[in-house]
């Protein structure tokens, strides 16, 4: 076999698995679905990592009608040797000590075992029943185990557990496991959420086949990506027109550091950019996308220097300018074991060696580029130079809009009816379409910490366009003032005044069009609001059911529907259907929708940010076509309001 430095001694015994079913939280974070989807993701993850080894090729993936699940791949196989010290096979080892994890081999790259993965044994713990096959030596060995303890020895078997359908390469290993029921409230897998999982890795270990198949539905999926990092730009750009259609790509090692970087521009305004490390995502950046960033500015510059796009006279072009329309995914691979995170949710790699290795491949593979692409060169640099003149403009108006404000003494603006509350803990900001919802909103809230922000009809559609346009517009520049946030490069979350800003429409078209509008201002210009999860939807209620002197409200038609049932029969039965937030009186709307202690309120997050990067390109944008598509498909789970 190519790789002899792998020993079984290399395995660390550390302890058996109780640990793990006494709390399983602390190994995958939670026995929910999420937690179920952990143990998913465990095993594939192990099946990538000897892919990312240089031995898999294909990891398939199946899920029974019993949620059974299967995960086979194509490689080494899990070595079945006596373990020297713990005097057993290492598949044993391997599938009943915690920690216990074999090294893949000399510098070679691995995301399971490591900060994030937990290893095989501890969904083997969590299992009512597992099921190790490792085909080797043109032998089959298997062994069993129930929560964690082996059933069987480990021994060459005539037979496999493995779906019929598979046909498996005689090297590889197969995983089948069905999660255990007394620690999974349910152990029914969402076919969509693996599919969405193994998309992101297929994406990023070029090369790599995944085929998933779901046996409950006989829905199946294959996913192969070929051009790496490229596919996913392409992916992430679906919707939007492209400005350099022919997307800059560099793959290269460097000191034992393997750098890989892919950039398209698009018409949009905004940017998306990507990092993993070692197929990890790092959704806090750190030190490889600084690198990316800086080889960037670097880069363009001098193109834009040599070819005359800039002046002598001129000022540098900086990196806020290379972010307008920018769709970039870094990722590094380097020994798992030297990986350093940091940041809040230790998303943020921290390995400082990391920054100038990644400038110097990245800066260097765009200066070819731009030469020997001259065409897209040029595209390119017209888009930055018109970003670095928006940059100015809407320099000059965001401070005209501040210096106003600070003539006016900082006062707040007028329309906004404040709360006397000044910690933004306690402080809640409602954003009430219309006036007259507004006057109800204001006479009906606890002035103690609710502030009322009146918003009067459509707010500009910010999709499509630029910050000094956004600027000129009076709904949003208050709106911007009473969050105290500021807006653009010096925006400061922490310095927002309310930590439960609250859209409050009325469930009508147009009051979905106003919360749409808003949605995407947020998304696009604020999104540190919604990360904080300090954005939230009212939701008033759809009707007033009166029974006799009794009156009740409903939030939907089902809820409705019970109360007539439960209480209705043989009585009157009123039904006011509630058109707009304007038909309830002040006491009405405290009650309902305001009231911390009865309302209702939905909360918004993203979660996942490149499908809803796509949902807004897609509603939002200048592009027909697929927004017309998108609405074809999902016609039918629209509500119509006729
Ligand atoms: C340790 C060493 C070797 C392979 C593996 C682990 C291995 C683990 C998993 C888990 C899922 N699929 C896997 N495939 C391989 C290499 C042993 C050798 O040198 O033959």
């Amino acid at each position: 076999m190519a790789d002899n430095s792998y020993t079984a001694k290399d395995i660390q015994v550390l302890e058996g698995l109780e640990p793990v079913r006494k709390r399983p939280g602390m190994y995958i974070g939670s026995t929910d679905i999420n937690g179920l989807h952990e143990l998913v993701k465990e095993i594939i993850d192990n099946s990538v990592d000897e892919a990312l080894a240089g031995f898999a090729k294909n990891v398939w993936i199946v899920i029974g009608k019993d949620e059974k699940v299967t995960v086979a791949d194509d490689g080494r196989g899990i070595p079945v040797e006596i373990h020297p010290k713990a005097k057993k096979s290492t598949l044993e080892v391997t599938m009943t000590i915690l920690h216990a994890g074999g090294k893949f081999g000399e510098g070679a790259y691995k995301i399971s075992g490591g900060l994030h993965g937990v290893g095989a044994s501890v969904v083997n713990a969590l299992s009512d029943w597992m099921r190790v096959e490792v085909r080797r030596d043109n032998k089959t060995y298997a062994q069993e185990y129930k929560r964690g303890k082996p059933q069987t020895k480990v021994e060459p078997t005539p037979k496999t557990a493995a779906p019929e359908f598979l046909t498996l390469p005689p090297t590889g290993t197969t995983t089948m496991f069905i999660p255990d029921k007394s620690i999974f409230p349910t152990i029914v897998t969402d076919y969509k959420v693996i599919a969405k999982k193994i998309k992101e890795r297929a994406y990023l270990v070029a090369g790599l086949f995944f085929h998933l198949y779901d046996e409950r539905t006989g829905l199946e999926v294959h996913y192969y990506f070929d051009g790496g990092l490229k596919s996913l730009v392409h992916h992430i750009n679906k919707g939007k027109q492209a400005i350099n259609d022919i997307p800059f790509s560099v793959t290269k090692t460097s000191q034992d550091i393997f750098v890989e970087a892919a950039f398209q521009y698009s018409d949009s305004y905004t940017e998306t950019i990507e990092s993993f490390a070692n197929v990890i995502a790092t959704a806090e950046g750190g030190t490889h996308l600084t690198g990316f960033r800086m080889a960037l500015t670097r880069a363009i510059n001098d193109y834009a220097r040599k070819n005359g796009y800039l002046k002598e006279k001129d000022d540098n072009l900086t990196g806020e300018d290379m972010r307008e329309g920018l769709t970039a995914v870094v990722a590094i691979k380097m020994n798992s074991e030297n990986l350093q995170f940091e940041g809040q949710t230790k998303s943020k790699l921290g390995n400082a060696e990391v920054q100038p290795v990644v400038m110097q491949v990245v800066k260097e593979g765009i200066d070819t580029y731009l030469e020997e692409n001259p065409q897209q060169a040029r595209k390119i640099m017209e888009k930055v130079i018109l970003a670095a003149k928006a940059r100015l403009a809407a320099r000059a108006a965001k401070e005209a809009v501040l210096r106003k404000g600070a003539l006016e003494g900082m006062t707040l603006p007028g329309k906004l009816t404040d709360c006397q509350e000044k910690d933004p803990a306690q402080s809640e900001l409602y954003l009430v379409e219309g006036d007259s919802a507004g006057g109800s909103a204001k006479q009906g809230r606890d002035r103690k910490f609710q502030a009322i922000l009146p918003l009067r009809g459509k707010i500009l559609n910010t999709e499509r366009a630029r910050l000094d346009k956004i600027l000129e517009f009076e709904e949003i520049k208050t709106l911007i003032i009473a969050l105290g946030t500021g807006i653009g490069d010096t925006t400061n979350i922490d310095k927002a005044r309310y930590h439960r800003v609250v859209i409050m429409t009325d469930a009508d078209v147009d009051g979905e069009h106003i919360m749409t509008l808003l949605l995407t201002f947020f998304f696009r210009y604020l999104p540190g609001i919604i990360e904080k999860g300090y954005l939230y939807i009212a939701m008033p209620p759809l009707y007033k059911v009166t029974i006799g002197k009794e009156s009740n409200y409903a939030y939907n038609d089902e809820e409705k529907d019970s109360i007539v049932k439960q209480k209705g029969d043989g009585k009157t039965v009123g039904i006011q259907r509630y058109k707009g937030l304007g038909e309830m009186n002040p006491e009405q709307l405290w009650e309902t929708t305001m009231n911390p202690e009865t309302r209702i309120m939905k909360k918004v997050e993203v979660e996942d940010a490149a499908e809803a990067d796509h949902v807004f390109t897609m509603l939002m944008g200048n592009e027909v076509p697929p927004r017309k598509r998108f609405i074809q498909t999902h016609a039918k789970n629209a509500t119509l309001d006729i």
